[in-house]
């Protein structure tokens, strides 16, 4: 059989790298980088090679999976599996509401075309205030910072890494994340880059990360201290007169009430709280100031800690303190060929966003964007009254190994009158499942990163098809999503979802259409479906997308713009070059104007305040993370590629410290607070500062009845199972998972018989 090669971008991480996948028939021989890719130019990690080795896993879930009255999960055909949810999901809304059915989306599905276009038809259709997802154990203070500052959660400013002369990094590793709100292939070769130009790299972590031995300059700060930090810098730049927002002052409210507010913030006030001395905190403001162009950048160690909301915030003010936000070199906004939202509708002003609309039943934890925070959802679950929780849907989500007190969630999940989990395996979440609907591996489908290229540094378009052909009996994400859509609206599943389908297609249209700045404003909506076929799924939506955004041909507008076929003759992308200038433009708050402070943000910093004089132990031992390269959160642990390898799932403890509490080694050590107890290997080394242990998250796969080989043989031990879900960043209830109190102790040898 003759060989072929397809090119395909990853869809494993924000990289987005483009991938040569060569097959012989529907078996994949090899997987390169693809050099001719416009973005990734051939670089990969070990993951997207892995690509084929996901395809081929024997535990990948091909059939539907239902729970028989002897409680074992066992295959089912799909009908059966529909069947059952329907006789359930339909009742259970009927008589206890439709808050009573939960949500869950995770992380795998801002990687896929069907989850990010069908999943809110399936939402809608639920109508349920019980929506939960990956982004509050992750990037929700970000997006609420960007809400109340640009108007829109998506609104995130990148730093411009192939330009900038200076970056100052917080709580990110992208040399073993690969980057994130912040879309950059070959982050390596990018920072290697900005060092051989004169540029300056400066990583603040309470680790020496691969990426801070890669910097010029590594500061150990103490976990969840970002924010104190990030206000003395501030502080610095008003008391040395080093600001200079430059054109941004005209564009910006609030200039006074920071320099206000970054008062008692003194680089000798906040010292002893983050362990970084004053004044190695003057000079970092004065080089930041000095800095031809100059980014400053926060990633999950910002934000998932107690004070994110504010951390998230104070990036962007130093951003446009230092003139920085918005130009070539600093802190920029793409802009996306498809589907950016927060950029729709009329440009420089909009409705901005309300946080808090409703609360969370049983904690009162705040609403936001249509979200409940995932740190109260166990407790949802549990709390009997009006809105319990009784049903739960998991998109592509692994809440028992991801998000805090996972303890209690598993228990949680066992309470559930019904739970179905739409998911490729069936592991420590979904084997509490009633009924599994699995969906095609990635090689099976086609691609589009149409979130991710709203966070990149460059503006990139680059459309996959699917690399191999579907199994006969495993229907594709965007059908299997319809479907259940249809039952939430009390109707079969279709046989045929193209009627569905064609409503989504058409009310994507109307939207465009009664837009005056849509360039199809005005149009009719059958004529432009017409004018769409023979276009189906994904596919269809894109195509919609694509036409309609700030590159498209407008149907026929600007004939020489994008459309789906241009991008389909252009197998490794449409490079549509580096970011631009998109202020004020893209700014969608009520005045206009970019809020330097906005009211909940300024209410949050007593808080901050508070924290400068509280009491430190000497002896007090925190948790913090720390991803590795051929991990990806819980779920590729089931790949013998990835896992292969001395073990890694261990406690990195700081010399001191081990010496201290008398932990040696090699030997395990338990590490324990009011949430769990874990056991781990600990690895002594100076990597960590003290009084910071450290374990990777995701682990954890020796759970009774999950399927999962390989994994199940290298399980490690849970993270999250110390992560105590009482702790949340105020704003934004997201879970603090990193900066959690514990203590380690050695585990006594067992005694000889
Ligand atoms: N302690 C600690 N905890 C953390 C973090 C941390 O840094 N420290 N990080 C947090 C972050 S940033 C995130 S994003 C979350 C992730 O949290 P989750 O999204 O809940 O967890 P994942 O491990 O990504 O699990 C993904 C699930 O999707 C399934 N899956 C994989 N591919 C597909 C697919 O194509 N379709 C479908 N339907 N299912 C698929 C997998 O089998 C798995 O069950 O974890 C968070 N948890
Ligand atoms: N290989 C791999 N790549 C991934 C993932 C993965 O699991 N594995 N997950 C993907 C996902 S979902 C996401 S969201 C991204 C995340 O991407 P990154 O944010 O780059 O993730 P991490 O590598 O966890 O880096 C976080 C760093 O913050 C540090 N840190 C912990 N607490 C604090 C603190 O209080 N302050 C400061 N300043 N630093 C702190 C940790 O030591 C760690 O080095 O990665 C994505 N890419
Ligand atoms: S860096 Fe990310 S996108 Fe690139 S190959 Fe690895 S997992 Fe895939
Ligand atoms: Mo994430």
């Amino acid at each position: 059989m003759e060989e072929r090669t397809e090119f395909r971008t990853c869809p494993f991480c924000e990289a987005t790298c483009g991938l040569a996948v060569t097959v012989r028939g529907d078996a994949v021989v090899k997987v390169r980088g693809d050099a001719d890719d416009v973005f990734s130019h051939g670089f990969l990690c070990p993951k997207g090679v892995a690509i084929a080795d996901l395809h081929e896993d024997p535990d990948r879930l091909r059939t539907p999976l239902v729970r028989r009255a002897d409680g074992e999960l066992e295959p089912a055909s799909w009908e059966q599996a529909f069947a059952l949810i329907s006789e359930r999901l339909g009742p259970l809304m009927e008589t206890h509401g439709r808050d009573a059915v939960a949500v869950y989306v995770g992380n795998p599905s801002a990687h896929g075309l069907a989850p990010l276009l069908y999943g809110r038809a399936l939402l809608k259709t639920l109508g349920t205030r019980s929506v939960y997802s990956a982004s509050t154990v992750d990037q929700r203070p970000k997006e609420i910072a960007n809400a109340l500052m640009y108007g829109a959660p998506l609104s995130v400013a990148i730093p411009d890494v192939d330009r900038t002369q200076h970056l100052l990094m917080l709580g990110a590793n992208p040399l073993a994340s690969n980057g994130s709100l912040m879309t950059a292939p070959d982050m390596r070769g990018r920072l290697k880059a900005l060092r051989a130009r004169g540029g300056k790299l400066v990583v603040v972590d309470p680790r020496r990360s691969r990426t801070a031995e890669a910097a010029d300059e590594h500061h150990a700060i103490v976990p969840g201290t970002d924010a104190h930090l990030l206000f003395a810098l501030v502080h610095v730049l008003f008391d040395e007169g080093l600001t200079a927002a430059g054109r941004l002052e005209q564009l910006a409210d609030g200039l006074e009430t920071v320099r206000e507010l970054a008062r008692p913030f003194t680089p000798e006030a906040v010292a002893p709280v983050t362990r970084i001395d004053a004044e190695t905190i003057r000079r970092m403001a004065r080089e930041l100031a000095a800095a031809e162009t100059a980014a400053v950048y926060g990633r999950i160690g910002t934000t998932t800690q107690e004070f994110g909301t504010l951390a998230s915030w104070l990036v962007d003010v130093l951003n446009v303190l230092t003139g920085n936000l918005d130009r070539p070199g600093g802190a920029m906004f793409p802009r996306a060929a498809a589907g950016q939202r927060n950029s729709a509708g009329a440009p420089g002003r909009g409705r901005g966003a309300t946080i808090g609309r409703w609360r969370s039943r049983v904690r009162g934890l705040p609403e936001s964007f249509g979200e409940l925070p995932v740190a109260a959802l166990a407790e949802e679950i549990e709390t009997p009254g009006d809105g319990q929780v009784r049903a739960l849907i998991t998109l592509a989500g692994n809440p028992a190994r991801s998000t805090p007190n996972s303890g209690r969630i598993e228990r949680a999940l066992d309470s559930l009158e019904l739970y179905v989990a739409v998911d490729i395996y069936v592991n420590e979440t979904t084997r509490h499942a009633d009924v599994i609907l699995p969906v095609p591996s990635p090689l099976q489908r086609s691609h589009y990163d149409l979130a991710f290229y709203q966070l990149s540094i460059r503006n990139i378009a680059n459309y996959s098809p699917a690399v191999l052909p579907p199994d006969p009996d495993l229907p594709d994400e965007w059908v299997t999503l319809l479907r259940l859509a249809a039952i939430a609206a009390g109707q079969p599943p279709p046989d045929d979802v193209e009627p569905l389908d064609r409503l989504v297609a058409g009310e994507l249209l109307r939207r465009e259409i009664a837009s005056e700045h849509s360039p199809v404003h005005g149009r009719d909506v059958d004529e432009l479906l017409a004018e769409l076929e023979p276009l189906r799924g994904p596919e269809r939506l894109l195509e919609i997308l694509l036409r309609c955004g700030p590159y498209g041909d407008g149907f026929g507008a600007r004939p020489d713009g994008l459309t789906l076929a241009r991008l389909q003759a252009a197998p490794h992308g449409i490079d549509l070059g580096p970011l631009e200038p998109r202020l004020p433009e893209m700014l969608r708050t009520p005045t206009g104007r970019i809020e330097l402070a906005p009211e909940a943000i300024v209410a949050d910093i007593a808080r901050l305040r508070d924290a400068l004089a509280r009491p430190r132990e000497d002896d007090a031992l925190v948790l913090v993370g720390r991803r590795q390269l051929r991990s990806n959160n819980s779920w590729m642990h089931n790949l013998e590629l990835l896992v292969s390898g001395p073990e890694r799932c261990t406690l990195h403890v700081h010399p001191d410290d081990a010496e201290r509490i008398g932990l040696a080694h090699g030997e395990p050590a338990r590490v324990s607070n009011r949430a769990g107890a874990v056991q781990a290997p600990v690895e002594v080394t100076d990597a960590v500062m003290p009084g910071v242990v450290s374990l990777p998250h995701g682990w954890g796969h020796d759970a009774p009845g999950a399927r999962l080989g390989v994994a199940g043989a290298n399980a490690g031990v849970n993270s999250n199972a110390l992560a105590d879900e009482g702790l949340v960043d105020a704003l934004s209830g997201n879970a603090v998972l990193n900066g959690i109190p514990v203590a380690v102790a050695p585990v006594p040898a067992p005694v000889a018989a």
